[in-house]
Order: C-alpha cells, then structure tokens, then sequence
C-alpha cells in the first residue's frame, strides 16, 4: 500500500447511562477514529484510549498527539502492510493504543484491497460469537438486579459485574441468589484491591464465579500468582497484560488462569493473535475484552472472539448496550451471539450522515 495521508478524526458519543467502574464514570465517550487513505483505497480503526488516564496511562488527546508527531512520521512511504507498521512502530515504547489504531487501520485497508476479512485473515473458526455484558457499579443492589434482569432477558450469556471495595460480596450474592447458579458470572476489579484483601476477596469462592479480574494493581503481577494460592476462583488478567511477553511471564508465573485479550492494549490485532496462540498452547482459556467501542472497534473485536482459542463470552455487547446510534449499522444480537462480519476488511464502515453529526473535529496528516 502507498498511503497519501491519514485522517484523525474525533466524534462524541453519548452512552445511553452513565458507566461506573473502579476507576470513574463515563458518560460519553470521547473517541479517535484513524481512516488510513492509500492510492488503492481506505481503512478504519478506532482508537480505545479513553479521555483521562484512569484504566491506563493512555488517553484520547495524548494518543491523537503521539500518532501525530511520532507514529505515523515513522510509517514508510511505500509498501506498507499491518507487519511492517508494526516494525516501524518498535522504536517506540508504550503506546499501545494508539499504535494498535494505526495497525488496524492499514491491516483494514489491506484487507478490502484483497478481498478478505478480518476473521478470515486472523483465523477465525466459527460465524457467531456467544456475547456477554460488563455491568457497572451502581448506586443499589435492587437498581443492580433490575439492570441485569434486562441484560438476560436480552438474551446475554454472560454477565460481568464490576465491583471495588464496599460494592462486592453483597452484589455478587444478590445476582446468584435472584437468577441461580446456572448465570455464567465474573467480576472484573480493575485493580481496586491489593493483596491484603485476600481472605475479603476469597468470601467470594462459594458464588462459583467464572473468574475474578484483574483484583490487584497492574504491575502486581508477582501478587497476582500469591492471590491465586488463596482463591478458589479463577483469576484472569487485564490491565496487567500489555504484550505477548506479560503473557507469557504471567501464565509461568502462576499470575492468572485466563487471560483478557484487548487487542489495544497490547498494541493490535497481531500481537492479540499471538497472545491467543501461546494461551492457547499452554490451555488458558481467553476471552475478548472491550473497551466500550462504537461498531468501528466492535467489527473487529468479534472477529478476534470467533479464534479457537476463545472460549470464554467476550465484553462484545450488541451496539445498543452503550450507545442509541452507532456509527455503523447497529450490531444487533440474536440468541445471545453477534455474527462475525464477513465482508472486506473489518466489514463494516461508519454510516456518512451519522459520522458526519457526531464529528467534533478532524485532523488530515498528508503524506
Ligand atoms: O476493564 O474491561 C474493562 C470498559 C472500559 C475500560 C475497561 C473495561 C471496560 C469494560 C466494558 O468492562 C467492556 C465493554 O463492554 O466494552
Ligand atoms: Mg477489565
């Protein structure tokens, strides 16, 4: 590919309520969208980073300025493919969302150029993928119950609560005492505990959950391996895992059993694949995390989650669940599974007249 430039474009969109987690609330996200234009056509990425660096050290205005001043001057003029951004990138440390953005974008491009999409090119081994749901934390336990009630009734398979110190034992007994044992659900901390909470956090063991994510802080992962030898649930790792090499060092030391594959925090969709591999030859189990994408970022998550490897429900919620309009012909779930996309590249694209009321500001970097 020969890219003659690249647009950065930012577009607001409000969730349809307000997100709570450990670490803030969200209201509306803030997103980056990166459109790769070549002499043979275009593609679409959308950056994860969020507005404030809360789940991690990235966020929206940094990762538009990096991209900016240092990522795409380092693309090389001519004969660019996902794997040679990838090697262009290297120099640079950290990052990784915005480079994941940058992948992902050119990885689409080359994709519509030949004709094959996403699942396809990553491996792909089934049409639809089981979905589950990340709920937040909420203000009470009947408002929480009310919440989830819906989210079954939609037909999701899983349900993920979010949970931080004082919103954790009391919920999470709630959810299995009003809709039974037979619920797959997980809990996800991002890291709001540490290690003393151990025999707090082991009072969950008797609710049979699928796995507790990521309890402790992101560089703990020498903590995350002693935590494992005090809880009978499963622990599964998100912030902690930045790259195929955390995996790796996390699943020799005992840190987790299953791991949280977000293709933008490792950097993209390559080094997901390869976090999959090396899980899945060591039997970990994986699932595909989110990181409330509009149907740009989702198109793409859902062909990671239909990967063997995948066998755990992903946070790939239909597009309703965050936002009234997506960008993108709204992912509908049916009998509890998104359909992988089958066409070109991501096989999807934003929908003009939508992008066009939802842009805050555009940005073209000529080549
Ligand atoms: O920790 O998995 C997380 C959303 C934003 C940032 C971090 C996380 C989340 C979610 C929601 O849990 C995932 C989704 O539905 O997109
Ligand atoms: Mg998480």
């Amino acid at each position: 590919l020969k890219i003659s430039g690249i647009e950065l474009r930012r577009i607001a969109m409000p969730l349809v309520a307000p997100f709570r987690t450990s670490f803030g609330v969200q209201t509306s996200r803030d997103v980056l969208l990166v459109r790769v234009v070549t002499s043979e056509g275009e593609g679409w990425a959308e950056c994860a980073a969020m507005s404030e660096p809360r789940y991690c050290s990235e966020y929206v205005d940094g990762a538009q300025d990096v991209l900016r001043k240092f990522l795409i001057p380092a693309l090389p003029r001519d004969g660019v493919d996902a794997a040679t951004v990838g090697r262009a990138l290297e120099p640079f440390t950290g990052h990784h969302m915005a480079k994941s953005a940058l992948e992902t974008a050119v990885l689409d491009a080359q994709l519509r150029l030949t004709g094959e999409s996403f699942g396809s090119y990553l491996g792909a081994a089934r049409d639809r993928v089981p979905c589950g749901v990340s709920v937040g934390i909420m203000d009470t336990v009947p408002q929480l119950l009310d919440t989830v009630e819906r989210y079954v009734a939609e037909g999701y398979v899983r349900i993920k609560l979010k949970i931080e110190p004082g919103w954790d034992i009391a919920p999470v007994r709630a959810v299995r005492e009003r809709f039974g044992d037979d619920l797959l659900l997980q809990v996800d901390a991002n890291a709001a505990y540490t290690l003393v909470d151990a025999q707090h956090l082991a009072e969950l063991d008797p609710f049979g959950l699928l796995l507790i994510e990521q309890p402790l802080a992101n560089d703990d992962m020498v903590q995350h391996a002693q935590l494992a030898k005090l809880l009978r649930t499963p622990i599964c790792l998100d912030e902690s895992i930045e790259s195929a090499a955390h995996a790796a060092a996390a699943i020799s030391l005992g840190a987790c059993s299953v791991i949280n594959v977000k293709p933008a925090r490792v950097g993209g969709y390559l080094e997901a694949r390869r976090i999959h591999d090396l899980a899945r030859a060591h039997g970990v189990p994986v699932w595909c995390g989110g990181m409330l994408e509009t149907g740009i970022g989702r198109a793409a998550n859902v062909a990671l989650a239909a990967l063997p490897g995948f066998t755990l429900p992903g946070d790939t919620s239909g597009s309703h669940r965050y936002f009234a309009t997506d960008i993108t012909p709204p992912f509908v779930l049916a009998d509890g599974h998104l359909e992988v996309p089958t066409g070109p590249g991501i096989g999807t694209e934003p929908l003009a007249d939508v992008l066009k009321e939802v842009t805050t500001a555009s940005e073209w970097i000529p080549f």
